[in-house]
């Protein structure tokens, strides 16, 4: 009789363990990833922040010593920012999808396409967005959400001129200036 109480005991124990642990999962377990941007001449000038959501991944980002005004920013497909190749190592964009580019193209956009950003009089860039189309975790069918994390990688890839959401392949936007390559956060 004895034994019987205490065995009961520790399966309720066990139960609400069990649920909490449920409860929270889906904040707790959310993946991250992070980039430090390099310049042309491959000095360091900022970095990026990358958090996954049910609903995309937000992005914040951080980078100095740009020119002042508008400019685009791509997740592009390799995850190499070599810039003796002027970060062409960087690839096209990142296109699982095989869409067209631009949001102004019935047939797009990339899953690497976002909006352009404006860069203070300061040469101080500062992003706060999130991409809807992407997932840091695993690849999701039902969103139609392709996962960034792949087996080579992937970059994001500031351009010095605004993307113009239309012309193929990449918005007539201009030299690539600064790449991070994404690194997951460890677990
Ligand atoms: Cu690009």
């Amino acid at each position: 009789m004895r034994s019987t109480t205490l065995l009961l005991l520790g399966a309720a124990t066990f139960v609400t363990f069990a649920a909490n642990a449920q409860t929270q999962a889906p904040t707790e377990d959310r993946p991250t990833a992070a980039a430090s941007f390099v310049d042309l001449d491959g000095k360091t000038v900022g970095s990026a922040t990358l958090m996954d959501t049910p609903n995309g991944v937000v992005i914040r980002a951080e980078i100095e010593g740009l020119k002042p005004g508008e400019l685009s920013m791509h997740f592009h497909q390799t995850g190499q920012c070599d810039p003796a190749t002027k970060f062409e190592s960087a690839g096209g964009h990142f296109n699982p999808a095989n869409a067209q580019h631009g949001f102004m193209n019935a047939d797009g956009p990339h899953g690497g396409d976002m909006p352009n950003q404006f860069v203070g009089d300061d040469g101080k860039l500062s992003v706060n967005l999130i991409n809807d189309m992407i997932t840091i975790g695993t690849a999701d069918a039902e969103s139609q959400r392709d996962s960034i994390i792949d087996d080579d990688g992937t970059a994001i890839v500031i351009h010095a001129g605004a993307d113009d959401y239309q012309s193929q392949p990449a918005g007539n936007s201009g030299d690539r200036i600064v790449c991070g390559v994404i690194q997951m956060a460890p677990k």
